[in-house]
């Protein structure tokens, strides 16, 4: 006897798939599609000797980056490491500015004195600047989780780090902190199974990095990072549990990077199968797209368009960034306090006023 199948209850389970609502699931998949395309070009001019910075590939990790930051409000803040740029560029990060900044350019977010992925945009996206010492941001996010409680501001810290970031001292004072204050903040280790060439079991004496939260009384939760919703939905819960008062959460994403740790490493110590692996069913871009298509949400032609969009947008990026000036050298040593407007999120110049 046939069954009798109830077409909106179809609908209704793809539709429980999707905790957003269609537009912004669009958005999502164009953030996802041009963090990758600006991953792969940006290696390739490095590797065509036309970038003169250092690149640290998120490649693969996408799922990860976009989940976490689609979860924080405007008012939120971001704390991120060397690898998140993806992150950085969904809470706002300008992909011109970004650009000027890997051509050590004024308009650039540092104008200039760096090339690479020490950029942050405090007083527009609320993007902490990147520092290099791991992880230096996750004390720095207690602090501002710390003064948001403090000032009763409504407001939420983020902060990721990777796996090998997790052994430490300043990552457990972290933890520890945040439970005991109850501080609203994020901690988001973002798992792809290496520290540098040290796999995971040279790490960490645990199976996971999400049962460490045990230690410190907060909810542990492991995600899978080819998934970006699942990523999205652990985030949105860990963010509104800490605007709610009731403190910090662990997520662990696992997200194999499919590149080196920076531009100059083959990354000869990743297993092929397991970069296979990862690479065939953990890929979060094309995951994404495929649910997309799947539901109807986009169509063949629609992800054309978006690609095409995303190419332009990187073109513009590269024209905005080789037209921007280099730094005057009395760049150098104008903006080195906060209260004289350089580091306005403006671009350009900046006021400031000359050190000494
Ligand atoms: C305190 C500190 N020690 C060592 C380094 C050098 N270092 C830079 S990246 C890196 C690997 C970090 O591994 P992980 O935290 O897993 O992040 P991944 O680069 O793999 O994303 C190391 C050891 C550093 N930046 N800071």
């Amino acid at each position: 006897m046939a069954t009798e199948v109830d077409p909106t209850a179809a609908e209704a389970s793809t539709a429980a798939r999707r905790p957003l609502p269609d537009d912004e699931l669009l958005d999502m998949l164009h953030m996802l599609k041009l963090c990758r395309y600006f991953d792969e070009r940006m290696e390739a001019l490095y590797r065509q000797g036309r970038l003169p910075g250092a690149i640290y590939s998120g490649r693969g990790q996408e799922g990860t980056h976009v989940g976490v930051a689609w979860a924080l409000a405007d008012d939120d803040s971001l704390f991120p490491t060397h690898r998140d740029l993806s992150a950085q560029l969904t809470k706002g990060l300008d992909l011109k500015r970004v650009m000027a900044q890997f051509w050590a350019r004024i308009d650039g977010y540092t104008r200039g004195r760096d090339g690479n992925s020490h950029i942050g945009d405090w007083s527009g996206n609320k993007t902490f600047t990147v520092m290099s010492h791991l992880p230096i941001a996750y004390p720095v996010a207690a602090g501002a989780a710390l003064a948001y409680k403090l000032k009763r501001e409504p407001r939420v810290a983020l902060a990721i780090c990777g796996d090998g970031a997790t052994s430490n001292g300043r990552w457990h004072e972290s933890l520890n902190t945040s439970s005991i204050f109850r501080l609203p903040v994020v901690w988001v280790v973002n798992n792809n199974g290496f520290a540098y060439s040290a796999p995971n079991a040279l790490e960490f004496p645990t199976a996971t990095i999400a049962e460490r939260a045990v230690a410190y009384r907060m909810p542990g939760v492991r995600v899978d990072g080819g998934n970006v919703l699942e990523v999205f939905e652990a985030a949105r819960a860990a963010v509104e549990r800490a605007r709610a008062g009731e403190g910090p959460t662990l997520i662990e994403s696992v997200s194999l990077r499919w590149r080196g740790h920076a531009g100059h490493d083959p990354a000869k110590y990743m297993p092929n199968e397991m970069l296979e692996e990862f690479m065939g069913n953990s890929d979060p871009v094309r995951n994404f797209e495929e649910l997309l298509l799947t539901d109807g949400v986009i169509t063949t032609e629609g992800v054309d368009e978006l690609m095409k969009r995303v190419e332009s947008e990187f073109e513009e990026g590269y024209e905005f960034a080789l037209a921007s000036p280099f730094p005057e050298p009395g760049d150098a040593t104008k903006g080195l306090w906060v209260e004289d407007g350089y580091w306005s999120s403006e671009p350009g110049r900046g006021g400031g006023t000359e050190a000494g």
